[in-house]
C-alpha cells in the first residue's frame, strides 16, 4: 500500500510544484516547451512510465503547454507515488527542455 504524505513534505522535496487549488491533497506544476513536438514527446515518455507504474497524472494539453496535477486517487491524498512520478516527470521536462 502506498505511503500517505502530507503536501508540506512532498513539496519541500519537489521545488518546480506548487499545491493545487484542488479539495484533494494534490500538487501542480505547468510545463511550456518549444512546440507542440516537443510537449506531445515529453507526454508520451510520462505517459509510458504512468503505466509502467500504474500511477496516472491528471493532465491538460494546449500546443506548447502542459499542466499535470498528482494525486492517488485510492488513498483520497498525497504518497510517495506521487512523489516518484513527479521526479521522473522533472527529468523529462529538463531532457526535453520545457520551462
Ligand atoms: N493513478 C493515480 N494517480 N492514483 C491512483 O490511485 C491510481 C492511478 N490508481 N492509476 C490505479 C491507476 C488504479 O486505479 C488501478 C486499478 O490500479
Amino acid at each position: 500500500m502506498a505511503v500517505v504524505l502530507s503536501p508540506a513534505d512532498v513539496l519541500a522535496g519537489l521545488p518546480r510544484w506548487s499545491a493545487a487549488d484542488d479539495s484533494r491533497p494534490a500538487i501542480v506544476r505547468e510545463l511550456s516547451f518549444a512546440d507542440f513536438n516537443a510537449a506531445f514527446g515529453f507526454m508520451t515518455r510520462v505517459a509510458l512510465m504512468a503505466d509502467k507504474l500504474d500511477h496516472h497524472p491528471e493532465w491538460s494539453n494546449v500546443y506548447n503547454r502542459v499542466t499535470l496535477l498528482l494525486t492517488t486517487h485510492d488513498a483520497g491524498g498525497l504518497t510517495d507515488r506521487d512523489l516518484t512520478l513527479a521526479r521522473f516527470i522533472d527529468a523529462a521536462a529538463d531532457m526535453t527542455g520545457a520551462t
